[in-house]
């Protein structure tokens, strides 16, 4: 007999997006008998419709009051008018980690909900690879890109590790984690939230449905999560604040006892990493592995790309990929992190544009700004005295980035996309953009290259030359 694994045999549930989230869904859904309905808004434009595989209805043409649940895609706000629909028909508006949840929650794996502005993925993969080096057979998704329900049933001794997003919490109503984590918070996704109150409501999700006695780790490195953390029952972790866990110097503490050196960790640089490394030990240490397993495995993290990733070296300078920075927050870090800057920044800006950058501009040489940004970054960055050149896309960004840090010839010279903004104005996503970055250094090293072995046939042409007319 077919499991009844989500309650929903033989009813009728609503999928909406049919995006990586909807299409796992879906299918776990039919293959556990739900009688299995979906929408995406894609198909009123098309006219397309995915009925071959699954029965696609319009939201005009939904029998609401028969629904037994919508499972309702991330990217789609809960304002979304077949959403507020369901909501006025009593219609439960679920996400897709409650129904791994429905799966896998009695199964006797650990579950464990990572949450944040920024590091969220960074930290979420560091987890993920600790549990593993260490023993346990684990399960990495969420936010990070594999669908909750696209992972595979994990049994006793199995962990889930899930990057979860403000998209994901906000409808997030069921699943009770073993440990979960919230790095920091800064402004982000404000235009679907309201305001920082939304923004935090919908992440705090994760930690009011954790089960009782559950890790519960929290960085105190903004006023606002300080708050949040005094309410008690929360490891607090900080770079620069009293907390439980604190990262002094480069080395992190548990009150005045030393847990373990954060530097000659080449592949996770930086402050922000130190947060993500403290946050990590914080969580795993002693529920689920060893601090002397923590430090062992961290050191094999090779780190994720797309962030603070060093993709090549062309002429002496370093090319640096941190597409992922798509918010000001994000990107401050990274203008820590080297000591001669030529940053390529913009795209698509978030409400407060460059945010906290302008206070960190020391080591930036030149700006070359790209997008829906190019004229606002420069504009700002110019009033901050920083040399700032208008080249609109990432093609004229890289190759100007390129002649400058060349023309200066400093040592340490690094030419970073870091762009502090979102990237759908020109790109796809952020790896597309990043991905697009690597090409066009590639592109650089191949001409670099081809110049340097057409310099030396010259050469030898004119030394063959000379010779001839030598002995002549
Ligand atoms: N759609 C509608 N109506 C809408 C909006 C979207 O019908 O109003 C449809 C689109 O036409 C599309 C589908 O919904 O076909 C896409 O759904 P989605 O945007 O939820 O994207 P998924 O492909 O399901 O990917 C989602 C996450 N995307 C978002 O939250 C926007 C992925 O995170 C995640 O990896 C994936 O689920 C698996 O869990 C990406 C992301 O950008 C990386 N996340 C944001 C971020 O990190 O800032 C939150
Ligand atoms: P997320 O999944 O939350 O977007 P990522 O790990 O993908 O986080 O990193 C996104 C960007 O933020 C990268 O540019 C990275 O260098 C930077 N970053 C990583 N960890 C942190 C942190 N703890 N605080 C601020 N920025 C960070």
């Amino acid at each position: 007999m077919q499991r009844d694994t989500f309650g929903f045999a033989g009813k009728p549930v609503y999928v909406y997006g049919l995006g990586t989230t909807g299409r796992a869904t879906a299918q776990a859904l039919t293959d556990a008998g739900a009688d299995v309905l979906v929408w995406d808004d894609q198909m009123a434009n098309s006219g397309a419709s995915d009925e071959t595989v699954f029965k696609a209805v319009h939201p005009d043409h939904v029998a609401w009051e028969t629904l037994a649940a919508m499972i309702k895609s991330p990217g789609i706000p809960m304002q979304a008018e077949p959403v507020k629909r369901a909501l006025a028909h009593k219609v439960p508006v679920m996400g897709d980690v409650d129904l791994l949840w429905r799966r896998d929650g009695e199964s006797g794996a650990s579950f464990i909900g990572i949450t944040g502005t920024n590091g969220k993925s960074t930290t979420t993969a560091l987890v993920g690879h600790v549990l593993r080096e260490s023993g346990f057979k684990v399960a990495v998704g969420g936010n990070i890109g594999a669908a909750a329900l696209s992972l595979p049933e994990l049994a006793r001794n199995g962990v889930y590790v899930l990057e979860l997003s403000s998209y994901q919490l906000e409808s997030m109503r069921e699943m009770q984690a073993d440990g979960v984590m919230m790095l920091n918070l800064t402004p982000d996704h404000l235009a679907r939230h309201g305001d920082m109150t939304g923004y935090l409501a919908a992440k705090m999700r994760l930690f009011d449905l954790a089960k009782a006695g559950a890790v519960q780790v929290m960085g105190i490195d903004q006023p606002i999560l300080r708050d949040v953390a005094a309410r008690g029952g929360i490891t607090t972790v900080s770079v620069g604040h009293k907390a439980d866990y604190e990262v002094r110097g480069s080395a992190l503490y548990h009150g005045a006892e030393l847990m373990m050196e954060l530097d000659d960790l080449p592949h996770l640089p930086g402050p922000h990493n130190a947060q993500n490394i403290a946050c990590a030990f914080a969580l795993l240490v002693p529920r689920w592995v060893t601090a002397a397993e923590f430090k062992l495995a961290v050191r094999t993290f090779k780190g994720l790309p797309h962030r603070l990733e060093k993709v090549g070296s062309v002429a002496g300078v370093c090319f640096v990929n941190d597409s992922k920075a798509t918010n000001g927050d994000s990107t401050v870090y990274a203008l820590q992190s080297f000591r001669n800057i030529y940053w390529i920044c913009g795209g698509l800006p978030k409400t407060d544009g460059l945010g906290g950058c302008v206070e960190h501009l020391g080591a930036v040489r030149a700006a070359f700004t790209i997008g829906d940004a190019t004229e606002a970054f420069a504009d700002t960055l110019t009033a901050y005295n920083v040399p700032s050149f208008k080249c609109r896309t990432l093609d004229v960004a890289v190759r100007e980035a390129f002649a400058a840090a060349r023309t200066e010839g400093l040592e340490d010279a690094v030419v970073m996309l870091s762009p502090a903004a979102a990237s759908m104005d020109q790109f796809k996503n952020f790896e597309h953009r990043g991905d697009t970055f690597v090409n066009l250094v590639q592109g650089l090293a191949t001409l670099e290259q081809s110049a340097k072995a057409q310099s030396r046939a010259r050469e030898n042409a004119l030394e063959v030359a000379r010779g001839k007319r030598g002995g002549a």
